[in-house]
């Protein structure tokens, strides 16, 4: 038997559910039961009747599962698989914030810890943050750790007063993307079209053609023949598999390296050892878990 073969088998003996983020290796996603972005994987192994989640993605994403289902075993196979984005926002800064401009409600991006999420007022993917802005009955909303989504946000919900917190915050992989690199991108492949992550800087935003998360992209690539797509490489792998006659290109710097960690070798021993389970504190569940699900509940 091949390793995914007996990866396959372990998962079904044992009755694990296996979810892997898009942005994980071609191999690990292919070997998964659902593969999506953080909002679908959250809603996934909420709705999950299997009593083991396996996250494949990073640590948040595994916290977030957890989460939502305490009850169930969650198992990470590579735990120190971080997000330094996640730790740009800190449970201290988020109440020096709220003290700072009181009855503003925080909404945290997903790309956060547990204990920071415990204290925010709800939680928000790239996939759903202007909705979720939307929804809030104030007119002054403090957002974070990302400032370049905060920014997107505001374009999009203009009507509102969005406040960064941190004012600079940001993810190292989507960073790197500058418009030299699109008006290049433009040269050599006239005819594509441009796609960005709103975790891409402002002007990158605005140079491209368009703007979404993982899943605006595989809902709306069908759109055109050829892209230019700048996120993190792992979404060319269901990116093509959806679209197998367009021709997509994506950045070479375009690798997140926590995203990467994760083998079928560590797959196979999470399975077949049990290890690593996912612990979150109550106290800190318990919280995080409201905000959490204050999202779904207004998610479209
Ligand atoms: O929301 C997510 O899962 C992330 C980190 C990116 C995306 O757009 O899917």
């Amino acid at each position: 038997m091949t390793c995914g073969q007996e990866i396959r088998r372990l998962a079904a003996e044992k009755g694990a559910l296996i979810l892997a983020h898009n942005y994980q290796p071609p191999e690990i996603q292919d070997l998964a039961d659902i593969t999506g972005d953080s909002l679908e994987l959250a809603r996934r192994a909420k709705e999950a009747k299997e009593s083991t989640l396996v996250v494949c993605g990073v640590y948040f994403m595994a916290e977030t599962a957890k989460i939502l289902s305490p009850e169930k075993t969650v198992l990470i196979p590579r735990p120190e698989a971080g997000c330094p984005l996640a730790d740009q926002l800190t449970p201290e800064s988020v109440r020096a914030a709220k003290a700072k401009h009181p009855g503003a409600p925080f909404v945290v991006y997903v790309n956060s810890t547990a204990a920071t999420k415990a204290e925010c007022d709800i939680t928000c993917t790239s996939a759903n943050a202007a909705d979720v802005v939307r929804a809030l009955p104030e007119d002054t909303v403090l957002f974070g750790p990302d400032a370049n989504l905060a920014a997107y946000v505001q374009r999009l919900v203009p009507e509102k007063k969005i406040i960064p917190v941190p004012h600079n915050g940001g993810c190292p992989t989507h960073h790197q993307f500058s418009v030299r690199d699109i008006e290049n991108a433009r040269r050599e492949y006239p005819d594509a079209a441009i796609v960005c992550h709103p975790e891409c800087s402002s002007e990158v935003q605005l140079a491209s053609d368009m703007v979404g998360s993982t899943g605006y992209m595989l809902r709306n690539c069908g759109t055109k023949k050829e892209w230019v797509i700048l996120t993190e490489k792992g979404i060319i792998h269901p990116l093509q598999k959806k679209y197998p006659d367009t021709l997509f290109h994506a950045m070479d710097m375009a690798v997140c390296p926590n995203m990467k960690l994760i083998t079928e070798e560590d797959l196979y021993v999470t399975l077949r050892d049990g290890v690593v389970p996912v612990q979150v504190p109550d106290i800190i569940a318990d919280r995080a878990r409201v905000a959490i699900e204050r999202m779904i509940k207004v998610s479209k």
